[in-house]
């Protein structure tokens, strides 16, 4: 498909079904489809057809004029919706959930990645298999060898079931193997701090700015798929381990809530959630809710976390100042124009070591020289005397024993 007509049901008069149509155009977009044109209707009840006959018709016409080559619904479709919208306009018709898979499917690149994208593409398929042959040779169906008094739909419907079971096999161990590396990391005393949010909220941009190392981000959905962790400065000699995650949508398919599980376990270990928000969206106060719900639904609700609203070059004076009211607690930045990174650096450090206790010491210089880079130690100020130093530190709970006693020892 490379021109489509979006197409939206609605079923209740508070969706912003304007709003919720651009954000299907940027996922057609991103997947390499141009929309030509929209249409929606509101309905009181769903329909087998997805929208009434007579909005079909005129869709017809439009698909002609417009030389478009298939439809896109803004819901997830039943396969009874898909069928006879395939029937009754005689083009392909994508549905919400698939355009978010080829979008997944762009952007995976680790093993693990790719697996859980076919994973969530057949259980998609599995739920859409079409019953007549007519259908099945259409959708190009045909996997697996038919066994004895197997109909053709039997025989795919095994052949996926196997593939599904393997590729959950593959995925288990791959997670594993990710697991291995992140109870490594969690046995350092590096903070960890998770980047989430909305897809295309500039999560990426803002990990590539604050480490210093190329992350990739581009103007597209769902960038960024496989996590991503960067070690990162926050000054004072505090650093942290940054993970960048995959986006968040609304109506997200199930298949991907349970396919990514895992991999959105990430965020399940920090110890602090950046909430990155588009400040110059219009629709920032929905996508930061629904941000906030996958959160919770994921059980990261009770992380500490702090909004940042990014893209803040975007907004004029109004806008922001409405923001700033609104979110008072928000950090106000721009990723791409560097604007207030150090304050957002500044309270990140105070969050990440709020727990760290608070110390003053005198000690030689040499022994200073030794333990001035420690993990776990944060040094807010640094008096130099002449033969020793007076320091204020905050130190990590899991070491102030072992860094009394050393200090004892050579502060003398
Ligand atoms: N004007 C402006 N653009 C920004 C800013 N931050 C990010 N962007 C742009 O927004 C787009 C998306 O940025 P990404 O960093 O890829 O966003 P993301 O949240 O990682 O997106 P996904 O990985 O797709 O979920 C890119 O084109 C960035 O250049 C900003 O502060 N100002
Ligand atoms: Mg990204």
């Amino acid at each position: 498909m490379k021109r489509a007509i979006l197409v939206s049901a609605i079923h209740s008069k508070d969706e912003d079904v304007e709003r919720n149509l651009l954000e299907l155009e940027e996922l057609a977009r991103s997947a390499g489809i141009f929309s030509v044109a929209k249409f929606w209707q509101f309905l009181d009840k769903p329909l087998n057809t997805y929208i009434g006959k007579g909005k079909i018709e005129k869709i017809s016409k439009y698909l002609q004029l417009y030389n478009a080559d298939g439809i896109i619904a803004d819901d997830e479709l039943s396969i009874v919706q898909k069928t006879k919208l395939e029937e009754l306009l005689n083009v392909e018709v994508l549905d919400r959930t698939e355009i978010i898979l080829k979008n997944f499917a762009r952007s995976a690149r680790t093993s693990e990645g790719k697996a859980e994208v076919e994973l969530a593409m057949l259980e998609y398929r599995l739920s859409h298999l079409k019953g007549s042959r007519s259908h099945l040779s259409r959708a190009g169906g045909g996997i697996g060898t038919r066994g004895p008094g197997e109909s053709k739909l039997e025989t795919d419907r095994r052949a996926i079931r196997e593939r599904i079971r393997n590729l959950k096999k593959k995925i288990s161990k791959l997670s594993k193997n990710r697991n291995l590396k992140k109870r490594k990391r969690s046995e350092s005393l590096l903070p960890k701090i998770s980047i989430a949010g909305y897809t295309n909220a500039g999560k990426s941009l803002l990990l590539k700015r604050l480490s210093g190392f190329d992350v990739k981000s581009e103007d597209k959905l769902f960038t960024t798929l496989d996590p991503t962790t960067k070690k990162i400065w926050l000054g004072e000699n505090v650093h942290a381990l940054m993970s960048d995650t995959v986006g968040f949508i609304s109506k997200l398919p199930t298949q991907l809530v349970n396919a990514f599980r895992s991999t959105l376990e990430e965020v399940l270990d920090s110890d602090l959630i950046l909430l990155v928000v588009d400040g110059s969206d219009e629709a920032l106060e929905k996508k930061f809710k629904i941000s906030r719900n996958i959160l919770q639904e994921i059980g990261a609700g009770s992380i500490p976390w702090l909004l940042v609203i990014n893209k803040i070059d975007l907004c004029d004076k109004i806008c922001l100042k409405r923001l700033s009211l609104e979110y008072s607690n928000a950090i106000f930045i721009s990723a791409k124009k560097r604007l207030y990174l150090e304050d957002l650096i500044n309270k990140v450090r105070e969050k990440v070591t709020h727990n760290y206790v608070e110390k003053w010491v005198e000690i030689s210089n040499q022994k200073w020289f030794k333990i001035s880079k420690t993990i776990g130690m944060r040094v807010l100020n640094v008096e130099n005397m002449s033969e020793s130093v007076k320091v204020h530190l905050k130190i990590h709970p899991a070491i102030l024993g072992k860094f009394t006693e050393e200090i004892d020892v050579f502060s003398t």
